[in-house]
Parts: structure tokens; sequence; C-alpha cells
């Protein structure tokens, strides 16, 4: 669709405020053959190619999926009254997330709703039981865990040489960089050699790039422009760039990707591609479901600069608040006429990456997470306080149930995985709590028999002999969960042989002698961050996957107002937290912005007032 308009680059911006041309001046650097074959693909390749794909109405798919329905069956997925997932088919009847079960049934009398998996005592396995009720079930998300790996395996077999981290339950960032630009030398083999009479040598731009056939690649964010003669949008494909062929190439094998997963899991998937991981974010939720979307970076001013700023997701809460307050602006756009001095002035020297980011720059790397089972957490809020010592029993055993099965899935892809502490947390209300730790017996079968049993000691311990005792929630939790080291031959003969089922390993202590609080531990001081299999939710806390820190609702936060939105709401706080530190640490990271606001307790002593925007995240 060439327009016949002149073919400068700068057409771009012609006609529109003169800032915008400076504001976006990396859209089309020059690529050169030093670029394309350097080895060190790093975040500042001119090719960088990231994609995030994230599963569509993950938990209703799983539960579709489980039980054999045909996609246009309308199903929800419900814990306790309120909704957590909603099918697509279901979202054609009016239904949303903000829905209860109720109302959702009134508008689609053939809905299929699902109650998520829960624990209950006796029961070694969650289950899909009649009659759940907080008060004696505990929420069990590890369907939805599992089949989050199966998808992650499948990207990681399917791009040995990508890189891949888990966002959250059901996304993931993949670096297509690397395997985009094997690609690239194998299909254009001609830009593998700097020709002889290249005027520059390997610093000579590479020749023009090839056309690109975006047919069944997904859907192109537009680059609407305005014309500066008709005043109409078109798109301009004399504009294609070398990194427009390697976001093409991209989706090739984003594509190919989905639709295996969508074959081999059946679960269907949206992905965005663009050059870096926030704007690859941006543009999956671009067309849902089974979709992705190419944002090429001559498209990104058109798109970014309508945005509503606050919609940014690590934009919106206090932050969005000060900045649309102090400049009076709104959308993307007006913020991009305020300066990079005066907003660091106001916002502190991070201000940049606030700057950055609207202007489409991200730095962020995509890391695979290395620490994958630090420890897992199960924890219930009981809706009705234990009053009685005895009464503990029943919610360590569901809570033992949990552990045990994450445990002994985990142990399915490390078979040497072992929690060198066990911890019980005792909570009355938000400020009192009391926890007991001991080191866990080494035995090659964990079952909820041997870690309900170590519980059962801890609570023993904490409530000590009292008759009678409050304890609004219960945690119990492995820590220091670790692989056996490689060359420690005797715990790798100990997991192969059958008859050592509860021998220790070299010098460590025997099982559960003695106690000791947790905070006085010698070994683990400081509980070890959970990981992002350990995502517990209740309805009044969640446990984050990324810190591993609990975070609560108050009971201001719930008073008047539904628990679930008001949960989901401090969920989104508590991850644009993180989004801006991740953010913050991708570019000389401000000390206070990289401590997580979270496990305060200990550090108040020492700690430093946060400045410029450092402030904004800090937990209340
Ligand atoms: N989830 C939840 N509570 C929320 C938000 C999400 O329990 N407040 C769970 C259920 C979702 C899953 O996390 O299925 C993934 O969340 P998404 O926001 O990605 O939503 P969906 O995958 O359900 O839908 P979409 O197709 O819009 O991504
Ligand atoms: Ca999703």
């Amino acid at each position: 669709m060439a327009s016949g308009s002149p073919t400068k680059p700068n057409i771009l911006w012609k006609g529109k405020a003169k800032a915008i041309q400076e504001d976006y001046d990396d859209l089309r650097p020059t690529i050169t053959y030093r670029h394309i074959l350097s080895h060190n693909l790093g975040v500042k390749d001119p090719l960088r190619v990231v994609a995030l794909c994230d599963s569509d109405a993950f938990y209703a798919a799983c539960e579709r999926v489980r039980l054999g329905l045909d996609p246009n069956v309308p199903l929800v997925v419900q814990q306790w009254e309120s909704i957590i997932a909603v099918g697509y088919s279901a979202r054609k009847f009016g239904i949303s997330r903000m829905d209860k079960a109720k109302e959702a049934k009134k508008k689609c009398p053939d809905l299929v709703a699902v109650h998520v998996a829960t624990y209950k005592e006796g029961e070694k396995e969650p289950g899909y039981w009649d009659n759940v009720d907080t008060r004696t079930h505990k929420v069990s998300l590890d369907l939805y865990r599992r089949e989050s790996n199966k998808i992650l395996n499948m990207f990681k077999e399917a791009l040995p040489t990508g890189e891949i981290e888990k966002a959250s339950i059901d996304e993931a960032f993949i670096d297509f960089t690397r395997p985009v630009r094997e690609k690239l030398l194998e299909r254009y083999a001609y830009l593998a050699q700097v020709p002889p009479d290249a005027p520059e040598g390997i610093d000579s731009p590479l020749p023009p790039p090839p056309p690109i056939n975006w047919d069944g690649l997904g859907h192109l964010v537009p680059m609407s422009l305005t014309s500066e003669d008709t005043g109409e949008y078109h798109e301009r494909d004399d504009l294609t760039t070398w990194h427009d062929v390697a976001l093409s190439i991209g989706a090739e094998f984003m594509d190919r990707i989905r639709k295996d997963v969508a074959a081999k899991l059946g679960y269907t998937t949206s992905a965005g591609i663009a050059r870096n991981k926030f704007l690859a974010k941006l543009s999956a939720s671009y067309k849902k479901p089974d979709s992705q979307t190419i944002l090429r970076n001559n498209a990104i001013p058109s798109y970014l600069r309508p945005m509503a700023f606050q919609k940014i997701r690590f934009l919106g809460g206090k932050l969005g608040d000060a900045i649309a307050k102090e400049y009076d602006v709104s959308t993307v756009g007006d913020l991009l006429s305020i300066n990079l001095d005066e907003m660091q002035r106001k916002f502190g020297e991070h201000a940049l990456w606030v700057y950055e980011l609207i202007r489409g720059i991200d730095r962020t790397e995509v890391k695979e997470k290395s620490a994958l089972f630090k420890s897992m957490l199960a924890s219930k809020n009981l809706p009705k306080p234990i009053t009685k010592p005895s009464e503990g029993h029943h919610w360590i055993r569901v809570l033992a149930a949990e552990l045990a099965l994450r445990l002994n899935d985990a142990r399915e892809i490390d078979p040497t995985l072992w929690p060198r502490t066990i911890v019980l947390h005792a909570r009355k209300g938000y400020e009192t709590s009391r926890s007991k730790q001991a080191t866990f017996p080494f035995v090659r079968d964990v079952t909820v028999d041997i870690i309900a049993g170590a519980a059962d000691k801890l609570w023993k311990e904490i409530t000590g002999n009292a008759q009678t005792v409050k304890v609004t929630s219960v945690q119990l939790a492995f820590t220091g969960l670790e692989a056996a080291e490689l060359g420690q031959q005797s715990i790798e003969g100990f997991f192969k042989s059958r008859d050592m089922s509860r021998k220790r390993p070299r010098d460590e202590d025997p099982p559960l002698v003695g106690t000791s609080e947790v905070n006085k531990s010698r070994r683990h001081s400081t509980p070890t961050p959970l990981s992002s299999t350990s995502m517990i939710a209740d309805d009044t806390s969640f446990v984050c996957r990324k810190c591993g820190e609990r975070i609560e609702l108050r009971d201001t936060q719930i008073e008047g107002g539904d628990r679930a939105e008001a949960l989901a709401a401090l969920r989104l706080e508590h991850n644009d937290f993180h989004f801006a530190q991740d953010l913050a640490s991708a570019s000389e990271p401000p000390v206070s912005i990289t401590s997580p606001a979270p496990r305060a307790a200990k550090r108040k002593k020492n700690a430093v007032e946060p400045k410029g925007i450092a402030k904004f995240f800090r937990k209340q």
C-alpha cells in the first residue's frame, strides 16, 4: 500500500508537533554489518525482537480442557461466589469478572460455572467437591500451575536459543533476538559477508531490506500517520526496515509455537511482538483472543501518543496521579512535551525511566528466573478463627496436602529437590503473628503425613499450654528448597537408593531436633523469597509471585466494597510496584526502589527516606 507520498522518513512527523521527531528519534537506527554479525545481542541491539505470550481466559481454558468441553460452551471459573476467569464464549453474554456467579447465570442460563479445585481435610489431592465452603476448604491453583508449566516447556523446547521468562501464571516473555538473527543470516545469506566495496567496511549500513509479506503473521498495529496532504491515515511500505524483517521472523516463530500449543494442549494464546518487553506486553492485548500483534517501530509514536498514560500499568497509581496533577496532562502525547530536566527536577534522577517509557524505550532484559523453587507456601485465612488449639490440626493437614502435592510436582522436574526447613506461621489479625520452624526430615517420599506431623509439632510449640487461642490465618511453608548439589554423591545416591528413606546427608542436623523461632534461626534468618510457583491467593490476601511477600487487604480496603475487586486492585498496585522496580533496575536503579518495600520491619532502623519517584512505590 505505498501511498505515493515522499519517501523521506521524516514525513512521518511533518505537520505534527515538532518535538515528536526528537521524541521518537531511535525508531530507524542505521543497521550495519557489525550489528548483524555481532554475537553479543544485548538490550540495545537494533534488531531486538521480544514477545509476550498470554494465555486466553486461562483458568477457564484449563477447566475447559480438563472437562473436555468444546470452546463454544460458555464457562466461568468461580472461587466461592466470585468469578475469577471468564471464557470467551461466556464473555459474549456480557459476563465479566466483576459479576457474581449468580448474576452470571442469569445472563446465561446454560453457563458452566466450575468452582476452582479445593483441598479438604483427609484428601491427598485437591478436587472438585460439592458444597465447597471457605470455612472448611482451601483453594488449589495446582492445575493452573501445571498447565502453565506445560506451555512454558513447549516454548523452551521450540526455542533452544531463545530466552524465556515466566511473567505470571499465564504469561511469558520470549526474547527472539537470537533465533531471529540465526534465521536472518540463513535466509539472507548475503548479510553474512561484508561486501568488499562496502564504503565503511563492517560499519557500512546493510543493503535495503526485502519487501515483507505479513499475511498470516498477525495483526499489524497501523502506522496511522496523518498525511499532511490528505489528513487520512495510511500505511507506508516504503518505510520497511531490517528490524521489520526481524519482527516478521519473530512473528513466524511465535505463530508456529502458538499453533503448536493450541494443537497439543488445547490452549489459545495472544501475543505481542515488538522491540522490547514493555511494547510487547502492551501490544499483546491489542487483539484477543487467539491472535498475535506486531508493533513495528514506525508504528510506536501513533500507538503510544493517544494513550492515557495512566493506563500504562506502572504509571497508574500514585506516580501517575502526581505527574498528571503536576503537568495537567492525560495522554502520552501530552507528557512528551515535558522535558527530561524538568521531570528529573520534580521526580528525581530516575524519572528517566518514565521519560523513556513513553518514548517506547525499555531496556529490561528477558531473563529466566533462576531460583525457581526456593520456597513454597500454603496459607489459609480462616473465615472463623481457631479458638482451641485442637482445631489447628484440620487446617495443618489441608496445608500439608498442598505442600506435598507441590513438592512432589517439583520433584518430577528435579528429583533431588529437598526443603531444608518447614515453617509454620499463625497470625492473629494483621499485626500479631507467631512462627516456628524446624529442619525438615530428609525423606525420599514426602507425604502429607510427614509434613503434617512436622507441622503439628510446630503448632504445639506455638500454642504451648494455652487453653484458648485466636488464630485468624495459618501459613505453612517450605524454605531453603534446594536441589542436591552436583557432586554431592551421597545425596544423589540417596535418592536413587530404595532403602534409605530416613537418612540425612553428611553433616546435617538430625531431623526435627527442636525448633527455633524463625528470626533467631541460624540458617534461615530471612525466609527465602517465594518463587513464581508460590502464588497462593485466598480472598483477603495473596502471595506475590515475585517477592514472595504476602500482601493482605486491610479492613478499610474491603469496607463497603467487593473483596475480590479490592484484592484485584491491590494486586495490580503491587505488580505496578515491581514493574517500576524492574524498569528502574534496567537503568542504574535507585537503592530505595530496588529494595522491595515489603519485609520492611527488619530494615526500619536503617531505612532511608526514598527520593524522587521511588517514594511513589513505597508500600503503605
Ligand atoms: N486471575 C485471578 N484474579 C484476578 C485476575 C486473574 O484469579 N483478579 C487469574 C484467573 C485468570 C488468570 O489469573 O484466568 C490470568 O489472568 P489474566 O488477567 O491473564 O486473565 P485471563 O487469562 O482470564 O483472560 P485474558 O484472556 O483477558 O488474558
Ligand atoms: Ca491471560
